[in-house]
């Protein structure tokens, strides 16, 4: 297949993009390098060395697979959008490209509507685009688990639809499941659904829209395969995830950094699962009335179990700190992903294994670990 990967030089996009050309598929990435960017805005830095986007596109040619790059700001470029698309011809596009940080969403009203006005341009020109050109292009968008909230109020959390009986009527219904934001940023993925679902409805755009939890781990099968195709390693307090902080603050003798009570349940897959369930939506194009939507997510825990993992196997004390977001102090929280189970999904739960992985990564690089950045977050209120 043809595959376009808007944000591919990101974290999740470049895995992905490296397992779609190792898996025979012809990938062109499209990006604007604005996480690059704001690296440079926040003095942050990837733990992992990233090497330039040319360099990278050079070596994954010569060991990976057929996989090209061009500079677009998608939310801002529109004619250049549907021109590079016309000329490649994708199957199917892969949408990583937006802000992914909820607390860079909430630090200031610059960065409240950036991530707006980009995440929901870049999603909007994505569609428009694919209906001017060929509504036959699968569109695979990736949204994430907090667009539900993460309270089990409702049961199980189900792929994207509530069968619901109303009281009233006594007629049955499957409605979109009630929104419940935490965060501008994961505001902008309940407003990306919409956009979504009205493409479905008007066009018949086959869309996927993958609503996934919280990826750790850094490194996969093909990005090991070379210095130059490595990944990179967020561990600051507004970029990096919970579990590879976690990890890094472990190694670096800081205390590991729980908000609140640690009883908030989060979903979580390594990034070597998502390159996985990315290559399976693709490969598997929906035939439904609907947005299909699947839940990519490997398990769900708590952050204090995840403190008390890292904690036994390499060490690190455990210290509560006032929590910066506004959240439920402790949830209960149950996903279904039988949807990508039922395209082949095997989930790779967290082991000790694939801790080992990181720390080998995380050990070598600990001249980068800079401690002014681990308790960086933004305040929500
Ligand atoms: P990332 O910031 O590393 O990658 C996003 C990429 O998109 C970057 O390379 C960035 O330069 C590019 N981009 C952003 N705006 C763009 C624009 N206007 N034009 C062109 N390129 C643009 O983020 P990530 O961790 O790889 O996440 C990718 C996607 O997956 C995001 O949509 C995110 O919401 C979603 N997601 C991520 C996680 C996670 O834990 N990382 C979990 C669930 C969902
Ligand atoms: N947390 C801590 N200590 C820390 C960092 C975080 O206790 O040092 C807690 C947070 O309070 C929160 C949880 O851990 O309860 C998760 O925080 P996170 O920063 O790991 O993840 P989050 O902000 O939810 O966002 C990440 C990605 C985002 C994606 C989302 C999936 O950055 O792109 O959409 O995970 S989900 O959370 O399932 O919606």
């Amino acid at each position: 297949m043809k595959v376009i990967v808007a944000g591919g030089d990101g974290f999740c996009g470049w895995a992905t993009s490296l397992r779609l050309a190792k898996s025979g598929h012809d990938v062109l990435i499209l990006d604007n390098l604005s996480r690059r960017k704001i690296d440079i805005e926040l003095e942050t830095n990837s733990l992992t060395h990233i090497f330039s986007i040319n360099e990278r596109i050079r070596i994954a040619n010569n060991l990976i697979g057929k996989i090209n790059f061009q500079l677009i700001d998608i939310a801002k470029d529109y004619q250049k959008l549907v021109n590079i698309i016309k000329e490649f011809k994708p199957n199917a596009i892969v949408h990583f490209a937006e802000q992914r940080a909820a607390p860079y969403s909430m630090l200031g009203a610059v960065e409240r509507r950036y991530t707006m006005d980009n995440n929901l341009s870049t999603t909007h020109n994505l569609c428009s685009a694919i209906v001017d050109i060929d509504r036959k292009i699968h569109m695979v968008h990736l949204g994430t688990m907090g667009v539900y909230g993460y309270d089990d109020s409702y049961g199980e959390i189900p792929e994207g639809y509530l069968d619901i009986t109303i009281n009233r009527t006594g007629a049955s219904d499957d409605i979109i499941f009630p929104a419940n934001p935490g965060s501008i940023y994961h505001l902008t993925k309940v407003l990306d659904h919409q956009v979504l679902q009205f493409y479905r409805k008007n066009w018949d755009i086959p869309i996927t829209d993958l609503h996934q939890g919280i990826v750790w781990g850094i490194q996969t099968k093909e990005t090991k395969l070379d210095n130059t195709l490595s990944n990179r390693f967020d561990y600051d307090g507004i970029y990096g995830t919970v579990l590879n902080r976690f990890i890094v603050q472990a190694l670096n003798k800081h205390p590991l950094t729980v908000y609140g009570t640690g009883g908030q349940t989060r979903a979580l897959i390594h990034v070597d699962d998502t390159a996985e369930c990315i290559k399976l939506a693709i490969e598997n194009i929906p035939n439904g009335k609907k947005v299909r939507v699947l839940n990519q997510v490997s398990e769900t825990r708590s952050i204090l179990e995840l403190a008390e993992f890292v904690s036994d196997k390499i060490g690190g004390i455990i210290k509560k700190y006032d929590n910066p977001r506004h959240e439920l102090s402790v949830n209960r929280l149950k996903v279904s992903n039988e949807g990508l189970k039922s395209l082949g999904f095997k989930p790779k739960l967290i082991s000790e294994e694939l801790l080992d992985d990181i720390v080998s990564v995380a050990e070598s690089m600990n001249m980068s670990f800079d401690v002014s950045k681990v308790l960086n977050s933004p305040k929500w209120a």
